[in-house]
């Protein structure tokens, strides 16, 4: 590479102590899943838009998908969500999956769209509607073994929306029946990724509100149950790279859903309106990627990076390529830091100078980074120009409208 602005990049972290062909090895093995889900028709529950061009079953879906991954190599696998994604032959999904360079990712069970679940689903008073919902999740099992997928990825409207209407402790208690019904069905290479919200739909209480709860599950069910963190499903103000770090540290951090939000559970593009944030997730993820403890660093290694966005009013396509790289711009600003100069003003307890050497890497520009790899990988270097100036926009228009939803 003699790109002038990639020498100047190059010798600026060299002087800083940054191994640049480490940080290029770490780049180009960044997986993002992309959901199925973001390629369809979504809306607000005021409006659900209809655009031309967009998929119109879940093959469809995986072919757009593949686009994403064509173009930015980052993307190999595509969450599907039951029954938005419920196909006759899943075998045949599979392969349709694997001739487009793809593989069946996370499998989401749906328990919040049926006139049953209005009072709840896994936490239902009627032990008739737990059965049904229980069922759900033990056909997804199934799925999971057609698809060859290694993660179930859980998450529940479940909740109440008055003092009063529901026993929170029961239903904490049918939530683990359901739980460890479905735990006991998995097969040994199978992860349940427990997601939780601290609200929406339900407004008083949800059953699974926060990470503690969802890590409680967790510990109750054993090894393979872990903590899916969906980062727009906090209240203001969570510390989001605390619970990340304190999750890893008890090896239990299953995985992610990323999003950004401004006000409540948004789904907006990762990265548009807090990017520091999702920097500083990176931060804690990398230092935690360093730490003595195998079991640690094993943790972080088999984390699930998805994207869990709709898209309403943008472009699907350029929606998800903006949002994973995004991911990657941030990704990489974070693997400029160095750890031994925060390590040793934390030891100094030098509080300004700990602060400044995390920053300084979120001030990088690293698009001369970003450019190197992606040429090293043939991949095209600005990968949303090479997308939009593609034939694949004008050919999906063919579609028409109507496309699928969510
Ligand atoms: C719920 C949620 C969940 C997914 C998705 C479709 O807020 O983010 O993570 O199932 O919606
Ligand atoms: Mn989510
Ligand atoms: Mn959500």
């Amino acid at each position: 590479m003699t790109d002038r602005a990639y020498q100047l990049f190059e010798e600026q972290q060299q002087a800083r102590g940054i191994n640049l062909e480490q940080v290029k090895k770490s780049l180009k093995a960044l997986k993002i899943e992309t959901p199925s889900w973001g390629y369809g028709d979504s809306g607000t529950r005021f409006k659900v838009f209809q655009k031309v061009g967009v998929p119109r079953n879940p093959f469809e879906k995986f072919e757009d998908a593949a686009q994403v991954h064509a173009l930015t190599g980052l993307c190999p696998s595509v969450a599907i969500h039951i029954p938005w994604d419920k196909v006759e032959d899943y075998s045949k999904f599979r392969s349709h999956a694997e001739s487009l360079g793809l593989s069946i990712g996370a499998v989401n069970p749906n328990l919040f769209q049926e006139e049953d679940y209005m009072l709840g689903s896994v936490t239902n008073a009627d032990p008739a509607i737990r059965r049904k919902a229980t069922d759900h999740l033990l056909e997804c099992v199934d799925i999971a073994k057609e698809t060859g997928s290694r993660d179930l990825s859980l998450w529940f409207a479940d909740g109440t929306n008055y003092p009063g209407q529901g026993d929170i402790r029961k239903r904490k208690a049918w939530m683990h029946e359901a739980l460890a019904e479905m735990y006991k069905a998995m097969t040994p290479h199978m992860r349940m990724l427990i997601e939780y919200k601290c609200f929406e739909p339900a407004f008083y209480h949800t059953d699974l509100a926060d990470w503690g709860m969802a890590y409680n599950q967790a510990l109750k069910l054993g090894p393979q149950a872990e903590v899916l963190v969906d980062t727009g499903h906090h209240l203001q103000g969570a510390n989001i790279e605390h619970i990340v770090a304190y999750l890893i540290d008890e090896k239990r951090l299953g995985g992610f859903h990323f999003n950004s939000r401004k006000y409540a559970d948004d789904d907006l593009i990762v990265g548009s309106t807090n990017p520091y944030e999702l920097f500083l997730i990176f931060y804690q993820i990398l230092s935690a990627g360093q730490d003595a403890d195998p079991a640690v660093r094993e943790n972080v290694d088999n984390i699930a990076y998805m994207i869990d966005q709709s898209h309403n009013i943008e472009q699907k396509i350029p929606a998800m390529l903006r949002s994973v790289l995004n991911v990657q711009t941030q990704y990489a600003k974070a693997l400029l830091i160095n750890h031994a100069e925060v390590e040793e003003a934390q030891r100094n307890n030098d509080v300004l100078a700990a602060e400044d050497a995390v920053r300084r890497a979120f001030e990088f520009d690293v698009t001369p980074l970003l450019h190197a790899i992606r040429e090293e990988q043939g991949l095209p270097l600005d990968p949303m120009k090479a997308y939009l100036s593609s034939g694949y926009p004008k050919e999906i228009l063919a579609r028409g409208k109507g496309g699928a939803s969510w």
